[in-house]
C-alpha cells in the first residue's frame, strides 16, 4: 500500500468516526516508515476539514463531527509519541485556552502537545476561557505567553479583551499574546494589538519557544 492508500485509508475511518480503525492504522502507517507529520496533515487533518466542508452545508451534524473529532483525538494521541521529541530542555512558562464561549479544543491540544514538545511548561486552562483567567494565570504564574485559540467568528473578539485585560492588570509588556484558529489571520492579530498569528501548531510551538528563549 502507498502511502497515498494509507493515508486516506485513514481520513476516510476518521470521517466514519470509527477510533480504533484510525489508532490501528496509524500505528500501521507508522511501522511502515510514514512520517507522523504527514500522518497528521494527509489523514487527519485533511479528513477533520472534510468534516468541516459537511458540517457547514448540513450534509451531517453535530453527533456525526462529535465522533469525527473523538477519532481524531485518538489519532492524534497514537502520533504523539513520534511528533515530539523526548529529548528537550525546560524553555519556560506559557498558558493556553480556547476563549470565553467557544468550546472548540482539538486545535487548541494540538498545539499544547507541540508546545510541551519543545519543553515548554504548558498550563492548560481548557475552553471557554475568560480574559481574566488568562491574564490572572499569566501573572500569578509568571507565565511569558499567553496562547489563545477560537474556532467561532462570534468568539475571536475575546481575544481583544485578553489583550485589554493584561494591559489594565499591567503585564501587557512582559508577555506574548499568541493567537491562532481557523477564522483568525495575521491581519486580525495586528488588529487587536495582539503580538503574533501562526496558522498551525508547530508555527504556535516554535513561535512561543523563540520568544521564551529571547526572554531567558
Ligand atoms: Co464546530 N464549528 N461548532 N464543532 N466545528 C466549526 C469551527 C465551523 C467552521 C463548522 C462549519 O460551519 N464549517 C463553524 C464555525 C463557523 C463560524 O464561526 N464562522 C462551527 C460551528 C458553527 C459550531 C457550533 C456553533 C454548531 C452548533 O452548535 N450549531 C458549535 C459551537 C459550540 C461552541 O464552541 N460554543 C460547534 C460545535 C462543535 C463540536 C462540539 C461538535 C465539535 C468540537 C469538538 C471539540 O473540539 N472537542 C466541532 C468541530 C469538530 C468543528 C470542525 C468540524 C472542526 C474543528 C477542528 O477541530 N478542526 C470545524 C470546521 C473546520 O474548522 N473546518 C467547526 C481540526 C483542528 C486541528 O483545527 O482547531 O483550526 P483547528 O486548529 C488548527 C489551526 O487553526 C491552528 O492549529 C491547528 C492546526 O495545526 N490553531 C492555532 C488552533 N488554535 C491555535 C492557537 C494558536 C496557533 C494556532 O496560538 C495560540
Amino acid at each position: 500500500m502507498d502511502n497515498k492508500a494509507i493515508l486516506d485509508e485513514i481520513s476516510a475511518k476518521l470521517q466514519a468516526g470509527k477510533a480504533r480503525d484510525v489508532k490501528a492504522l496509524a500505528e500501521k502507517a507508522l511501522a511502515d516508515g510514514v512520517p507522523a507529520k504527514e500522518i497528521l496533515e494527509g489523514a487527519l487533518l485533511a479528513g477533520m476539514s472534510v468534516i468541516g466542508e459537511k458540517f457547514k452545508t448540513n450534509e451531517i451534524y453535530v453527533p456525526e463531527v462529535l465522533i469525527a473529532a473523538r477519532a481524531m483525538k485518538t489519532g492524534v494521541e497514537t502520533l504523539k509519541p513520534h511528533l515530539v521529541s523526548g529529548d528537550v530542555k525546560p524553555a519556560g512558562k506559557v498558558c493556553i485556552g480556547t476563549v470565553q464561549g467557544d468550546l472548540h479544543d482539538i486545535g487548541k491540544n494540538l498545539v499544547k502537545m507541540m508546545m510541551e514538545g519543545k519543553g515548554l511548561d504548558v498550563i492548560d486552562l481548557g475552553t471557554d476561557v475568560s480574559p481574566e483567567k488568562f491574564v490572572s494565570t499569566a501573572k500569578e504564574e509568571g507565565c511569558k505567553v499567553i496562547c489563545c485559540s477560537a474556532l467561532l467568528t462570534t468568539t475571536m473578539g475575546v481575544m481583544k479583551d485578553v489583550v485589554e485585560r493584561a494591559k489594565a492588570e499591567g503585564i501587557r509588556d512582559d508577555v506574548m499574546i499568541l493567537v491562532g484558529g481557523a477564522p483568525i489571520t495575521a491581519e486580525f492579530a495586528k488588529s487587536i494589538g495582539a503580538d503574533k498569528y501562526t496558522s498551525d501548531a508547530a508555527s504556535a510551538a516554535d513561535a512561543a519557544y523563540d520568544y521564551c528563549i529571547s526572554k531567558a
